[in-house]
């Protein structure tokens, strides 16, 4: 499977948009029992991924220059339509030499002088581990929902003012190593 932001954020004639709730409110229905864990994880998924399935991957798909998706600009309390200026990178992350989640990071009003420009030069470094060691770093709230692609999560980072808006989407190869 390919990863499609559509898929994610609705839109495109995929059928319904996603339902995102906050994590805090979420009260986990019987099929989503076994995600729980992984979508609530407080602490970093890089580290769970290490721990359940290593060794972890990171495998880079696109990094580059886009127009954010309409439902991005809105998290990301953005105007619609700013221009192809967020920095955006797609990545699978491999556990044990499988797939196991898709990430999908996008920073709005990218310049170098962006606090997040060291997000360009992380290559198949995680940006999950960094995330919980750079200072400075405050993380909104955890949103979930299910998603044609999986079960996904989402979160907006600030730095220095500047947002950060990451998404992780949870294949089913997750539960099945
Ligand atoms: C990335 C994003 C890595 C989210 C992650 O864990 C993660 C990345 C390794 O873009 O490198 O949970």
């Amino acid at each position: 499977m390919t990863f499609d932001s559509h898929q994610l954020w609705g839109g495109a004639q995929k059928g319904p948009a996603p339902q995102w709730r906050l994590a805090a409110q979420w009260v986990p229905p019987p099929q989503a029992q076994p995600w729980a864990p992984w979508l609530l994880e407080p602490a970093s998924l890089t580290q769970r991924l290490r721990q359940h399935l290593p060794p972890v991957q990171v495998r880079p798909v696109f990094e580059g220059l886009l127009a954010p998706h309409p439902t991005e600009n809105t998290v990301l309390g953005l105007e619609q339509d700013p221009g192809p200026t967020a920095w955006v990178r797609e990545v699978q992350l491999l556990g044990a030499g499988q797939p196991r989640l898709w990430a999908r990071t996008v920073i709005p009003h990218w310049s170098t002088h962006n606090p997040w420009s060291q997000v360009q030069t992380l290559g198949q470094q995680p940006l999950g581990e960094l995330l919980f060691v750079w200072p400075d770093i405050v993380r909104g709230p955890l949103h979930v929902a299910h998603t044609p692609m999986g079960w996904a999560r989402y979160c907006v980072y600030h730095r220095h003012q500047a947002p950060l808006l990451l998404a992780e989407v949870f294949l089913p190869s997750l539960l099945q190593p």
